[in-house]
């Protein structure tokens, strides 16, 4: 036998390799008797501030992350008083629809329980911070009272699902508003929300049997390998950044009415700096779907990502890593074949072309109107004269309109009657909240995710930094008569990118510190990924790093080319040496 041969023989007869181990992730959420856990014992125990690691994974499925004041930290730390824990809760929002009354409660109870400010959220969502554990319970209960609820608003399955939030009347935005509601609804936990229930809602205690999987039909008893993010989009309008998202429909209309969706998968934005097997992804277009088999096509894919997703290595968990592993035929020949079980129709070939912030007013197309107000950075609170929270509070309770989050961290307040529109106008001025027509281009355009004090994984500040530099940016902008740009500019505490900052003009993510990485060249449209300019960068070099761009883009422009697309086609290198020289 020759040494090649003893070798295969070797091989063949040798024991197989043991099965990599499952994150210790996946045993929690196994034993946790669908997502029960140990929450209402430890919920009720007056006796800690804070909960088990095991708690802490079980309650993020019911809408919720420990965390600690970090402003506190040190201080406390001298003092030896420990963490200053605290609760932040999420609501599950499709679209980031409210009415009157829920917006009204979620400003009740953020005085009451939280830290007397709202936070409007990328996906178009509201998050209460700084609420303590024995608050938990009265939160939870108030936000369910009026009908909203955190059940999946975080944890391994499907979280918000996004929409365009403009109220107008066009056929193609009231079937995307009904198949967005109606997959929410079919991917939310089913025997998940009677643990919810049990542990905050004093439902009653229901044995569940440890083998049951119809359960959790779609999730099973362990749930996802991780988030899963789902959206729908227009062509004209990605105001919900289609190409981010795990899953995400975009809708295709002939002769102004919608014949169906454009299947996105695979998006997603996160990485981290250690781990080069990590990085920000577009999602890939894949087939074309009538409207009627949009809610199966997001179970299937949905279940696709259940049984094939990485439930080792938690970094590359997301379906995003499957779909660039595999590449995206051998995913369309697996999901045609075993999940989505017809042989999937050509794509409809149309672009994206455009992305609306919604802002200002617009008239519906049903006799009403809306209007869009750009909230900085989503926090939704009062300082000096800007009395943002108060203001948006007394227009809701006056008018009793309907209120949307936008996937800009923007709120438009609905169904308006034009004879009232002056109304709003005069409430917007005496509380001091800037009309957006009298706002800059790049204010507009940017948004920041909240990193410290709340975000456990922040390493620098975000939302408390970015509005002094969109202050210099805005100058330099001016100065160059490049204020009427849209340029986006997404700022972060970390690359895990909640602010969606690879996939704007500029990405601004905390490195360590006071220092950031500059990432330019990508669209505001949310068509492509931006590249790193220049990494480390400290913050008060930001601005002035950014104008020699500006200007070299203001000499160089083609026609109309906006800022990202220029990035691009000059490349890095290049820009790079306008920076060192
Ligand atoms: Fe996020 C984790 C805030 C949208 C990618 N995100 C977190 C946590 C929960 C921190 C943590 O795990 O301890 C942050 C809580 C901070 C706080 O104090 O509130 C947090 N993410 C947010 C929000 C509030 C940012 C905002 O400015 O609005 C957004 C809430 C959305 C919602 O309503 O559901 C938010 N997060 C996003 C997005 C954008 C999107 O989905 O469109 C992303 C990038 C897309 C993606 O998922 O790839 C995003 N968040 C992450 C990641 C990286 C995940 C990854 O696979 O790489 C983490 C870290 C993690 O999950 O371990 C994270
Ligand atoms: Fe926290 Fe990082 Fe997300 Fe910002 S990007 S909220 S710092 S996890």
């Amino acid at each position: 036998m020759s040494t090649t041969e003893a070798l295969a023989d070797e091989t063949s007869t040798a024991t197989p390799a043991p099965a990599p181990k499952h994150s210790p992730i996946e045993a929690i959420k196994t034993a946790s008797r669908y997502l029960r856990g140990n929450l209402a014992a430890e919920f009720a125990d007056p006796n800690t501030d804070h909960i088990t690691e095991e708690s802490k994974q079980i309650v993020k499925f019911h809408g919720s992350y420990q965390q600690e004041d970090r402003d506190a930290r040190k201080n406390r730390a001298k003092a030896g008083t420990g963490k200053a824990y605290m609760f932040m809760l999420r609501l599950k929002l499709p679209g980031g629809r409210l009415k009157p009354n829920q917006y009204l409660t979620m400003d009740r109870l953020c005085e009451q329980y939280g830290n007397g400010t709202l936070r409007f959220t990328t996906r178009q969502s509201i998050q209460l911070h700084g609420v303590l554990k024995h608050n938990m319970k009265p939160t939870i209960m108030g936000i369910n009272a009026c009908l909203l609820t955190t059940l999946g608003g975080c944890g391994d399955i499907t979280r918000n699902v996004m929409c365009c939030p403009a109220p107008y009347t066009d056929p193609a935005r009231q079937q995307m508003r009904e198949l967005s509601e109606a997959v929410a609804a079919h991917l939310a936990p089913r025997s998940g929300k009677q643990a919810y229930h049990e542990v905050w809602l004093n439902g009653e205690k229901l044995d569940i049997p440890e083998e049951v999987e119809e359960a959790e039909p779609i999730y099973g008893k362990v749930y996802l390998p991780r988030k899963f993010k789902c959206g729908f989009s227009l062509p004209d309008d990605n105001c919900v950044d289609i190409r981010a998202q795990c899953l995400g429909f975009l809708c295709i209309k002939e002769n102004g009415l919608p014949i169906g969706y454009n299947l996105y998968v695979g998006g997603g934005q996160g990485k981290s700096n250690s781990l080069d097997t990590t990085y920000p992804l577009l999602a890939e277009p894949i087939c074309f779907l009538l409207p009627e088999e949009v809610v199966g096509a997001a179970e299937a894919v949905c279940k696709f990502f259940r049984d094939h997703g990485n439930r080792v290595d938690r970094k590359r968990a997301r379906l995003k890593y499957i779909i660039k592993d595999w590449g995206v035929e051998k995913f369309r020949e697996v999901f045609f074949r075993d999940y989505l079980k017809t042989p999937g129709r050509p794509l409809k070939d149309v672009p994206i072309t455009n992305l609306d912030l919604h802002l200002g007013w617009h008239p519906q197309g049903d006799g009403k109107w809306f209007v869009g107000i750009s909230v900085e950075n989503g926090r939704v609170k009062d300082e000096g004269t800007l009395r943002l929270r108060s203001g948006l509070r007394k227009i809701v309770e006056t008018l009793q309109c309907d209120v949307r989050v936008t996937p800009q961290q923007d709120v438009l307040l609905c169904n308006i009657d034009p004879a009232r529109k002056g109304e709003i106008d005069a409430l917007l001025t005496e509380y001091g909240i800037p009309r957006p027509e009298s706002l800059s281009m790049v204010q507009k355009w940017s948004m920041a995710c909240p990193a410290t004090p709340t975000c456990g994984l922040a390493i620098t500040e975000s939302e408390r930094s970015l509005p002094g530099i969109i202050d210099e940016l805005e100058k330099i902008l001016d100065e160059l008569g490049l204020g009427n740009e849209p340029i986006s500019v997404r700022m972060t505490g970390c690359p895990n990118g909640c602010a969606r900052p690879f996939q704007s003009e500029i990405g601004l993510i905390g490195r360590s510190g006071t220092k950031y990485t500059i990432y330019v060249g990508g669209d505001s449209f949310g068509r492509g990924l931006n590249e790193m300019l220049q990494d480390g960068v400290p913050i008060e070099q930001i601005a002035p790093k950014l104008k020699l761009v500006f200007e070299s883009f203001k000499a160089e422009r083609e026609g109309q080319e906006l800022f990202g697309t220029y990035c691009k086609r000059v490349g890095m290198e290049k820009l790079r040496g306008l920076l060192s020289a």
